[in-house]
């Protein structure tokens, strides 16, 4: 009898909820994360989030892929099985998940420590923030980043409920693995969309992430300062996923941390195995058998699943039975129920991904956070930063499904045709595989679809601006916005210093080399109106005394330079008046072929009013026209609410909101790279005066550049301070008498040096 690894595989995440539920941080053990009843008293939910560079595959993993369970272990990332060095929150993949209700006050301990100095803080994204604008941890806008060996308290109310996600707003961390999901709850009788589904299990809810095999950073300056390959090798789905084979009789050596990619002289490998193996044995091998030993079900489980590795890898020589894979995820239904699924795309490239379950059709009902009148469609395309509810009806057959999520456009065909697949297990379903195949072009399910890549409304698909949002009309529909605001978006060819040297290789030498494959040697920049975006030196929210006001720009500040031609950079803003109606006309002129710009607003939902496809490029001219024409037909009753958008290659996607939380909020392409290009601005929403003030204590950072040294001592560090009264007068023991002494002691002693 002969059994395939991949069931072998399949058998061993059969258990994987349960053994996730024994890792001491997960979320399936923390007290938040209840059922949120009408009566539920709110709670505070805290969190401790360790920051550290990490590793694929490492010693956690013990055999992993090997011995499968082995993946399973607590700090084992296996993610695709290919080694790279990620950054991780609680050595996990993704980070741990957060699951609270309506209500509840969140706490998470950042605490930072990456080696190397890097500064991170974290976005709660789909989280508005109303009232604690200083909570929404984008470096150099909301707050300084929190330094390496320092911890930074993120307090605010879980106020929006929906399917949202934490991530690194920071460098390219989020490209990392510095992202998990965060779930907000309310009440059924709350929720609009509760008649649609029986089941709401936290365990029903998807990362998705495409990945790269090498840091974002180095694939960031491979891609932007030597045109090299800086594109997806893979998408993960709840951090895992298959690419790496792994060969048991070819690699170097019978554990899965010692592949055969590694760098290791072979000799060195095995001196260090006898030795590890042989700690292993004694302390954490136990402690795993221990853990397993809990419940003598699992236990026996675990042991048919060894029973079954060991049979197999002794019955076959070198064929592809041997092959091993780092395990997928795995979904649990039960026939006949109707489950909530939530699906979160922390997408990083321009890697759009078609997400489909094979023989069932999906009951959409949601996006970020915001319930439509629900829609069956056979696949929908989720952009970086989005999320969308369906409801799955389990009504098909007893056994397991491939749920695929495949990558269009910078992961698509022209690229690597990247895709993944995880299982949809029905309880009680035979362990056999799917009889689909898991490939590429089976990822590209026919029918219905919605949210399409730079298609606007035709035949066969549904756009997000067709929806029908659930939640009331309101003042942002009005007829006329109080202002409006046009956004041209786009890859511009001007000379880009960060790229580009005027004199050693300007954009017009390296236009007319070509590089590696297609691709030309020069790099086009990613604007907004033709500005890139200028960090700040500070804070503007939590500083604005030492951001003032003039330090900003806009079209209209720069309209001395010709920015068409000539590289603009600045920190971009639009200021809006409280309580104003906004429209933002965001145009993507197209002049790069299937590109494609999700936008994120932090701080406010919008409502999509309209979105069309024009052409293969387009102006921001020409849809002005349009517009003043009376050409552009908006949808102004019951438009979907959603905090990302994406905008037709070509075309336009037109929203609206109004300006209720005053703070400084960032506008940006949700693309990691294009983001890091400067494709961002900020929105200034009230007077300054009108912002809520962060507390006194809150971290301050910015520029430091004295004429000169001694004018800047502080005062305090020149006088000598005061005797503390507690001291002046307590004389009551022999001890404080004592102390009391010392301290006068070291004030003179202070005074006399200073
Ligand atoms: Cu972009």
């Amino acid at each position: 009898m002969t059994i395939s690894p991949v069931i072998l595989t399949l058998v061993s995440i059969l258990i994987h909820s349960t053994l996730q539920s024994q890792n001491e941080d997960d979320y399936h053990t923390h007290p938040c994360n209840r059922e949120c009843l009408d009566d539920s008293e709110p709670k505070e939910c805290k969190y401790d989030f360790t920051i550290e560079y990490y590793y694929t595959l490492t010693q956690a993993c013990y055999d992993c892929p090997y011995n499968i369970t082995d993946c399973l272990r607590p700090h084992c990332v296996s993610a695709d099985g290919v080694s790279r060095a990620i950054m991780t929150v609680n050595r996990k993949l993704p980070g741990p998940s957060i699951h609270v209700c309506k209500g509840d006050t969140v706490v998470v301990n950042v605490k930072n420590m990456l080696e190397g100095g890097e500064g991170v803080s974290l976005h709660w994204h789909g989280v508005l923030q109303e009232g604690t604008p200083h909570m929404d941890g984008v470096t150099m806008i909301t707050q300084c980043p929190i330094h390496t060996h320092t911890t930074f308290q993120y307090r605010f109310k879980a106020n929006d409920p929906g399917t949202h996600f934490w991530h690194a707003h920071s460098g390219q961390q989020r490209t990392d693995g510095m992202f998990g999901s965060f779930v907000i709850r309310r009440p059924r009788s709350h929720d609009a969309s509760s008649m649609f589904y029986d089941e709401d299990l936290p365990e029903h809810t998807i990362m998705l992430n495409d990945w790269l095999d090498q840091m974002g950073a180095e694939a960031f300056a491979a891609g932007h300062h030597a045109m090299k390959d800086h594109f997806p090798s893979s998408i993960l789905i709840n951090g895992r996923g298959t690419v790496k084979e792994f060969n048991e009789m070819t690699d170097h050596s019978s554990h899965g941390s010692h592949h055969k990619d590694t760098t290791l002289p072979e000799d060195m490998i095995m001196d260090t195995l006898t030795t590890t193996r042989t700690m292993e044995m004694t302390h954490a091998d136990h402690m795993f058998d221990h853990m397993m030993h809990k419940r003598s079900s699992e236990h026996a489980e675990m042991q048919s699943i060894h029973n079954m590795h060991n049979m197999d890898t002794g019955a076959h020589s070198m064929s592809d039975l041997d092959a091993r894979h780092t395990p997928h995820a795995l979904f649990k239904v039960k026939q006949g129920k109707r489950y909530r699924f939530r699906i979160i795309s922390n997408g990083i490239a321009n890697c759009p991904i078609q997400f489909s379950i094979d023989h069932h059709s999906l009951t959409m009902i949601s996006t970020d956070g915001s319930p439509f009148n629900p829609i069956l469609v056979e696949s929908f395309t989720i952009f970086a930063g989005e999320r969308y509810d369906f409801v799955l009806t389990a009504n098909q057959h007893n056994r397991n499904y491939w749920i695929r999520a495949r990558g269009l456009a910078e992961c698509g065909p022209e690229y690597k045709s990247v895709s993944q697949t995880a299982f949809l297990t029905y309880e009680d379903a035979a362990i056999v595989l799917p009889p689909e195949s898991p490939d590429y072009q089976s990822g590209n399910r026919l029918g219905l679809m919605l949210n399409p890549l730079n298609i606007g409304p035709s035949r066969g698909f549904i756009t997000v601006d067709q929806l029908d949002s659930l939640v009331p009309d309101d003042d942002v529909l009005k007829p006329v916005p109080d202002k409006k605001f046009y956004i041209a978006m786009d890859f511009n060819m001007v000379e880009n210093p960060y790229f580009q040297n005027s004199k050693y290789y300007s954009l017009n030498t390296m236009m007319n080399r070509h590089g590696h494959g297609k691709h030309s040697m020069h790099m086009l920049s990613p604007q907004l109106n033709h500005i890139s975006f200028m960090v700040p030196p500070s804070p503007p929210l939590t500083q604005h005394s030492t951001i003032v006001d003039d330090f900003f720009c806009n079209e209209e500040t720069m309209s001395d330079k010709d920015c068409t031609t000539e590289f603009c950079q600045c920190t971009h803003r639009i200021k809006v008046q409280l309580g104003e109606v906004i429209e933002l006309v965001l145009v993507d002129e197209g002049k790069l072929q299937n590109n494609n710009h999700p936008m994120h607003l932090h701080g406010h939902s919008f409502r999509v009013v309209a979105m069309e496809k024009l052409n293969t490029s387009t102006t921001v001219e020409f849809v002005k026209v349009l517009d003043a024409m009376g050409q552009i037909k908006r949808k102004l009753t019951r438009a979907v609410l959603k905090d990302t958008v994406t905008v037709p290659d070509g075309g336009y996607t037109i929203i609206r909101f109004k300006a209720t939380n005053p703070g400084f909020w960032l506008f940006h392409c949700h693309i990691a790279f294009h983001m890091a290009m400067g494709m961002t601005l900020v929105i200034q929403v009230g007077e300054t005066h009108q912002m809520p003030k962060p507390p006194k204590s809150f971290p301050k950072c910015g520029d430091w550049t004295p004429e000169s040294v001694d004018d800047e001592v502080v005062e305090e560090f020149k006088s000598c301070p005061q005797l503390p009264t507690s001291v002046a007068t307590s004389t009551t023991t022999v001890a404080t008498t004592t102390k009391a002494l010392t301290t006068v002691i070291v004030l003179l002693v202070c005074c006399l040096l200073s």
